[in-house]
């Protein structure tokens, strides 16, 4: 019997993460579709985020997914990867699929039954899957409605440590801290501190990251990535966004 390796994205993030923290921008195809997509990614690829994250919206529909990642792939040389809402995100021209168990959710399908239904289709397409615990913390703002989250109160540090640990010892390879995309305030940074000493595997943070202010005290508790989307959305890849991943570098000494 062979052990189920890690694919060619999650080695490029494990050669990545060894040299320190790194950022993913994430792209919504409903709100930049196609080439808006595509050059939204190239400058931010230009500015050094390590990978290309699709996905966001509710309601995204294959085609405009598909058309997304093609222009992103023209477009840039970073991974370009799938953070989906349901089986109807999957594009087999991506590099690799967040496979993501929304752990808080009261809806078994984003658990694992969505999961299962779309196993053995991954399996035939030959898109790789990453293994991801996601974890909603306090507002959780549109993903905390509809994952049907009961969602981590931001000083439930307890908790959300013991959620994190779960997952590591469920095998899953890394952990997704989420205020909500368009959250008031990030992740606190005590949070993100507690899960890092309680779990070995990657931390990824993002919610509510604007500014070199919000990134500094996440990756000084210890995230190994941050993500960020609306940022780009609202203001495109400029200066704050810049000192974003100015702040990622730093971390990386
Ligand atoms: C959402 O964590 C991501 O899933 C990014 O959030 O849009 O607030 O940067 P923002």
């Amino acid at each position: 019997m062979t052990e189920a390796a890690p694919g060619q994205v999650e080695r490029y993030l494990d050669q990545k993460l060894r040299r320190g923290p790194i950022h993913f921008t994430l792209i919504d195809p409903e709100k930049s579709p196609g080439t808006a997509a595509g050059a939204i990614a190239r400058r931010a690829a230009e500015l050094g985020t390590d990978l290309i994250l699709l996905g966001g919206s509710t309601g995204i529909s294959p085609e405009s997914m598909g058309r997304a990642v093609l222009e992103v792939k023209k477009a840039v040389r970073v991974p370009v990867v799938i953070f989906p809402e349901g089986p109807g995100s999957i594009a087999p021209e991506a590099d690799a699929l967040l496979f993501l168990s929304l752990l808080n959710s009261r809806n078994l399908d984003l658990v694992i039954r969505a999961h299962a239904r779309s196993a053995l289709h991954l399996r035939e397409l030959e898109l790789e899957t990453i293994p991801m615990g996601y974890l909603v913390i306090a507002p959780g703002m549109r993903v905390g409605q509809v994952g049907e989250v009961d969602p981590i109160a931001r000083d439930d540090l307890r908790s959300a440590a013991g959620y994190g640990l779960a997952a590591e010892m469920l095998g899953m390879r890394f952990l997704y801290l989420e205020a909500g995309s368009g959250a008031p305030a990030p992740v606190p940074a005590a949070m993100v501190a507690a899960v890092r000493a309680a779990v070995r595997i990657p931390l990824v943070v993002g919610g509510g990251i604007r500014s070199a202010e919000d990134a500094r005290p996440i990756l000084a508790a210890g995230a190994d990535v941050l993500v960020t989307g609306t940022v780009t959305e609202e203001e495109g890849a400029g200066t704050g966004f810049r000192s974003i991943l100015e702040e990622v570098w730093r971390a990386r000494g």
